[in-house]
């Protein structure tokens, strides 16, 4: 059995850790779940009590959460360079992103993908306060650039570059400049492309 067990779906935040798998280039098992009955299974319950994916088991131990997933992986293999190192102050960007990705950011998206609307006088109780504010926070995150990290690139990356390139494809984020130039870097790394190829044939493979 391998050390690193990967269950995903083709359809799914699990394209995320592939791709990141594919950056840290170390060998993984993949199981694919099914949505629904499988997914709702006790056995995979055992995995992910939500019975959602993706989720990791790494040397006996079961991770969850898409952005948990990546910077667990950059911490446990730190010679790959996808999270910057101890005192490095690049910490900060790479930290401070991973979080806003995954709690503000992905509030923000989901609010205006469900129409959810938060009056004025409640914004300042709801975490991304209001749509344009977090998305115009995204400014400051590619500021530095080419990547959220300036020079290196990480698993913030991998994360917040996916959020961003979903959003955009699914209308929940607006197509700025910066925004694509950002997402086009990303997605023509080998690592991406052969993620996003893996994920297709599984798809055409049911298909059949
Ligand atoms: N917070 C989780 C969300 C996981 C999630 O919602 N996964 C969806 C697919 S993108 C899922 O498994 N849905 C199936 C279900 O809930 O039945 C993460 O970031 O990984």
């Amino acid at each position: 059995m391998s050390g690193l067990i990967f269950y995903t779906n083709p359809q799914s935040r699990g394209r995320i850790v592939h791709w990141m798998l594919e950056e840290l280039g170390e060998p993984y098992e993949t199981q694919w779940i099914n949505y629904g009955e499988e997914m709702k299974s006790a056995a995979y319950r055992a995995v992910n009590p939500m019975g959602k994916v993706p989720a990791i088991r790494h040397n006996g131990a079961v991770i969850t959460e898409t952005p948990a997933i990546c910077t667990y992986l950059a911490m446990q293999f730190p010679e790959k360079k996808l999270i910057p190192s101890q005192g490095d102050p690049r910490l900060a960007d790479f930290t401070r992103w991973m979080f806003f990705a995954a709690a503000p950011l992905e509030m923000a998206t989901t609010a205006r993908s469900l129409g959810w609307e938060v009056a004025k006088e409640r914004e300042g109780m709801v975490g991304f306060g209001n749509y344009v504010e977090a998305i115009n926070a995204l400014d400051l995150a590619l500021a530095k650039g080419p990547y959220i990290c300036g020079e290196q690139f990480t698993a913030v990356d991998v994360y917040l570059g996916s959020a961003l390139m979903w959003g955009m494809q699914f209308g929940t984020i607006d197509k700025r400049d910066l925004f694509v130039q950002y997402v086009s870097r990303l997605t023509s790394r080998p690592a991406a492309l052969n993620a996003n190829r893996l994920n297709e044939e599984r798809i055409a493979s049911q298909a059949k």
